[in-house]
């Protein structure tokens, strides 16, 4: 279509006018991305459908990746950057009169995921597709995305995010590809030929749509494919109507109502699940559309079904899909022949697990009633696993009942979804070394028993192309200049980097890079919020979900802190720092919408408080999301990764500001302990209790929170300040809430117990950037280690150690 830059002028103008009616002169930046994005997606679309044509000739095998998130955001950068047309595309536009950056903000930013799970998922994608391998990603397609957070007087606000208004320029609806999902109903059992045949009667039928987003590898002609489903209602109202008994046109309407709510939000709560029904719902909708689709396409191979496990792998990732593996049970059994033993031996050959937290309430649990009326074939099968899988229990270990009650699926009337899926699954993964070690000796200890063999850890990862390349091209420019751009490929290569951190020109590049992405960002937040922060400043950002285990309250007391001091003492000498925040809440999160508020009031007070003369400057940037991580992180300094240690599965965001040379401060947690073991203590920011120290209180009930509010002058001034009448609390109950989880509810994720711990960190902090020259050393060996944590690396790992499949070389 065009391979230099005159011809992408020539056919992009003659697309304007075609498609749009409008010379150049008359285009805004929205038709340009418009006529740019249909371009790019027909250029992938030969290649889209070569890879295809070979894995379809050559049988590979291909891996499924069954996530209810893909927090994917833009993809037009990422796909010219993948396609090798993004300077080509960027001079083009600058000719016409365009800039890319400015036609790039207007995708739709695509929050079909909460955090970091679904963020993973995508990074994921990314580096399968450019490792060429036979992956994809198979997904609901949300018709709102996760909120969009507006700050209103300090407080957070949930406006619904409809990203589809525009128009999706990547998603083909697949018509054709369409299938139909079961829901309620009865199943009627019959004998024949001495087997028991299960019928799946009076069911309510919803259709499930695909919508396919070609993924674009990098440098190769490699394509694979984020299917996501859309729930529809059957479109011959007459069948419907049928079903549900009566030619009432209201009920078809309530049933259109209910079937497209299917797929019309994304649950903005990624540890507490409410509307459980609906959830249970969009959970099979998944599975079962998705699954249905994937043995079609293994059908067309012309294959016996025993080889499906040799050709097809199914990745759940958390438990959220857990329900592939009774849905695929079915399958088998009902609709392909199958006997229990067979289909059981296929199911657990093809399906993989990732557990992604340690936090009870993310441990899903379903009313057992629930599933029954909901799902009542896939009920029966989720009992004959339990009883088999207690028999065997009862088997290896007689008598122990407290074992069988603790290991069982089904207990108390729910199913214990994480069980089934560590049952049912050939390879249980934790996300980083410690969480997986936390697994095994002691959230699922007694499973790691049974199943030696199964548990392993894969640490988490992000892709360097986005995280990197696209988000800070001058750095990527930097690092292709001082060792060559193997490192694209092998990112592993960035170690090259070290041997220049006390290269006095190199170091001076680095800081000039990380100056002008400060710049960058003050000039976005001065335009957007009309406010400036100093780029001479320290940049100290924590950007993440708002959750009390993550403690963003730990750095708003130490601000609070910090502000007493100056208050005390104006002429204190520091370096001037600048706090960003960025954080969603759960709606339904009262704390965390309460550590928000405080954060916002906080600003207000210390922003605009002469005495503290741009000491300190707090900044919140509302409505976090991917385009606007890729902005705030390679502009940042300080990284703060400070969650509770034992609580933090991994982080991912760790790892991208460290690729992006920001220092972390942060707990022995998740995968500061990989980075920390990488560039060891000199070049990161450790305080705090470790892991088995903060698993070790809570087994004897936790610490006295109290005694530090005593001993600790500096905590019992800020503590207070929550709750006594001052510039901070305008009346007692704003910050009542956040006190009494200090005090009175004992302080559950350690905040009081680590703030010393913090404070004296933090000083550590104001020193060492003093010494700029050892601060950009520091900077250096940081970037240079980071490529062990590109997704390349992780999936590689999980290509070769779980799924079993090979890159396809096109
Ligand atoms: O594995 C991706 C990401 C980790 O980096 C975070 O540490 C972890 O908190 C997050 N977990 C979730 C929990 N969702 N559920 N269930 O998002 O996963």
């Amino acid at each position: 279509m065009f391979n230099d830059k005159e011809t992408f002028k020539q056919v992009f103008r003659e697309r304007l006018i075609g498609n749009l009616g409008k010379p150049l002169a008359e285009a805004s930046n929205a038709d340009v991305y418009n006529i740019l994005g249909s371009m790019i997606r027909e250029r992938a679309g030969s290649n889209w459908a070569d890879t295809n044509q070979k894995y379809k000739a050559d049988k590979d095998k291909q891996v499924y990746y069954f996530s209810m998130e893909f927090l994917i955001g833009r993809l037009l950068g990422n796909n010219l950057l993948n396609m090798g047309v993004l300077e080509l595309v960027r001079e083009g536009l600058t000719d016409l009169g365009f800039t890319l950056q400015d036609v790039e903000e207007e995708e739709a930013d695509a929050g079909l995921g909460n955090g970091g799970l679904g963020r993973l998922a995508a990074c994921f994608l990314d580096s399968l597709a450019s490792l060429q391998y036979a992956g994809h990603g198979c997904g609901i397609r949300y018709k709102y995305g996760l909120f969009e957070q507006k700050i209103v007087d300090g407080y957070q606000v949930e406006l619904p995010d409809y990203w589809l208004q525009k128009d999706n320029v990547w998603e083909v609806r697949r018509e054709d590809k369409a299938v139909e999902v079961r829901f309620w109903g009865r199943v009627e059992t019959d004998a024949k030929d001495g087997e028991l045949i299960f019928t799946h009667k009076d069911y309510e039928a919803v259709r499930a749509v695909p919508y396919d987003i070609p993924i674009i590898g990098a440098d190769h002609r490699h394509v694979n494919t984020l299917r996501n489903w859309s729930a529809e209602s059957i479109t011959q109202p007459s069948r419907t109507l049928g079903v549900l008994g009566g030619t009432d046109y209201h009920k078809y309407l309530e049933y259109k109502r209910s079937v497209e709510s299917i797929s019309e939000f994304l649950y903005p709560d990624d540890t507490e699940y409410e509307g459980k029904l609906l959830r249970l719902k969009q959970q099979y909708f998944l599975c079962s559309a998705g699954l249905q689709s994937i043995l079609r396409t293994f059908g067309k191979l012309d294959l016996p079904y025993e080889e499906l496990p040799n050709k097809v792998a199914l990745h759940i990732n958390d438990t959220h899909p857990t329900l592939v593996i009774p849905e695929l049970m079915r399958i088998l059994m009902d609709e392909k022949g199958f006997g229990w033993d067979q289909a059981w031996d296929i199911t657990t050959r093809m399906v993989s697990y990732t557990n992604h937290t340690i936090l009870s309430e993310a441990l899903e649990k379903w009313p057992l009633q629930m599933v029954k009326e909901l799902l009542p074939r896939i009920f029966l099968i989720i009992e004959e696993i339990n009883a088999r899988f207690c028999g065997e229990l009862m088997s290896r270990y007689p008598g122990d009942q407290d074992r069988i009650a603790q290991m069982a699926i089904i207990h108390d009337d729910q199913v214990r979804m994480a069980h089934l899926a560590i049952v049912a699954s050939h390879s249980v993964n934790g996300v980083a070394a410690l969480h997986t070690d936390i697994l095994k000796k002691r959230e699922m200890r007694l499973f790691n028993e049974m199943y030696p063999h199964r548990f392993n850890n894969k640490t988490n990862g992000i892709t360097h192309r986005r995280w990197l390349l696209h988000a800070n091209p001058e750095l990527a420019g930097l690092i292709n200049d001082s060792i060559g751009t193997r490192w694209k490929h092998h990112p592993q290569e960035m170690i090259g980097l070290i041997k220049y951190c006390e290269d006095a020109s190199f170091q001076e590049q680095i800081a000039g890079i990380k100056r002008r992405n400060k710049l960058r960002l003050a000039e976005y937040i001065n335009s957007k919020h009309g406010v400036w922060v100093d780029p001479d400043s320290i940049f100290d950002v924590q950007v993440k979900r708002l959750h009390a285990y993550k403690r963003q309250l730990l750095n708003i007391l130490h601000i609070i802190h910090l502000y007493n001091q100056i208050k005390d003492n104006p002429s204190m000498d520091m370096v001037p720092r600048t706090f960003i925040f960025g954080a969603k809440a759960a709606p339904s999160y009262h704390l965390a919408k309460r550590i928000i508020k405080l954060i916002n009031t906080v600003a207000d007070v210390v922003n605009n408080d002469p005495d503290i003369k741009g000491k300190v400057k707090i900044f919140f940037l509302e409505n976090y999301s991917v385009s606007l991580a890729e902005k705030i992180i390679p502009a940042a300094d300080v990284s703060e990764q400070i969650s509770t240690a034992s609580k933090e599965a991994s982080g991912t965001g760790n790892m991208k500001f460290m690729m992006n040379g920001a220092l972390t401060i942060g707990t022995m947690d998740g995968a500061n302990v990989e980075m920390h073991e990488m560039v060891g203590d000199n070049n990161m920011f450790l305080f705090g209790l470790r892991a088995e120290q903060v698993l070790d209180y809570y087994q004897h009930g936790g610490y006295n929170a109290r005694d530090v509010y005593n001993g600790d002058g500096r905590v019992k001034e800020v503590l207070d300040q929550l709750i006594t009448p001052g510039p901070i609390c305008n009346h007692t109950q704003e910050f009542e809430t956040i006190y009494h989880s200090l005090l009175d509810n004992n302080d559950e994720f350690f905040v009081l117990k680590d703030f010393a711990s913090y404070v004296e960190t933090q000083v550590e902090i104001d020193l060492a950037y003093r010494n700029r020259k050892e601060w950009v050393k520091k900077s250096i060996i940081n970037i240079g280690h980071s490529g062990k944590f590109s997704s390349d690396n992780t999936i590689s790992r999980y290509a070769s150690e779980i799924w079993n499949i090979h890159p396809v070389l096109l």
